[in-house]
């Protein structure tokens, strides 16, 4: 039999995962394998957890965070919409704008497209300045191109520098 030809489209994305609340580690380590699962996602590769300073109001926990990549033929609202789907799977609590949740899923990259509608604005609004965003990027993907900025080396140098250690 022949082998059939996909002419589907396969485009590789940035996920942002942080969590603060209800075993932060245990939050990312799981929604890591959700992604994994996802369906129409595949080849999914993720950094090291990191321990971050929260930034935001003061007095919350520190939060757990990495970056995962998949490829998929979703497209952008597509993938958001599964994300959200995971992130209510963790009974996603925020109790206060930039407080403490239990966890984030933020599309940070959808190949190289810029996208600015009501739900989603590509790239992520504060991936430059996020160093709980930029290091563990760097760890999977360090010459990844971010539309509008110059380099992730060019982020890293000038990002916010709170405390990120890996775990
Ligand atoms: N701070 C840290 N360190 N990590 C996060 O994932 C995170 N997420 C947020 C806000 C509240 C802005 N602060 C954060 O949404």
């Amino acid at each position: 039999m022949a082998e059939s030809s996909s002419t589907e489209t396969w485009t590789r994305c940035y996920i942002g995962l942080g969590s603060n609340l209800e075993h932060p580690v245990t939050q990312v380590a799981t929604a890591l394998l959700e992604l994994e699962r996802l369906d129409h996602c595949r080849a999914l590769v993720h950094s090291s957890l990191y321990r971050s300073d929260p930034v935001g109001p003061p007095g919350q926990p520190d939060y757990i965070n990495a970056v995962a990549s998949v490829e998929t033929t979703l497209s952008p609202i597509e993938l958001l919409d599964a994300l959200q789907a995971i992130e209510q799977q963790h009974q996603r609590v925020r109790i206060q704008h930039w407080g403490p949740r239990t966890l984030d899923l933020d599309l940070l990259l959808y190949g190289d497209q810029q996208i600015s509608s009501e739900r989603l604005t590509v790239p992520h609004p504060f991936i430059q300045a996020r160093n709980f965003v930029l290091y563990p990027l760097a760890e999977i993907a360090p010459e990844v191109h971010i539309p509008n900025q110059i380099s992730l080396a060019n982020c890293l140098e000038h990002c916010e520098n709170g405390t990120l250690e890996p775990i």
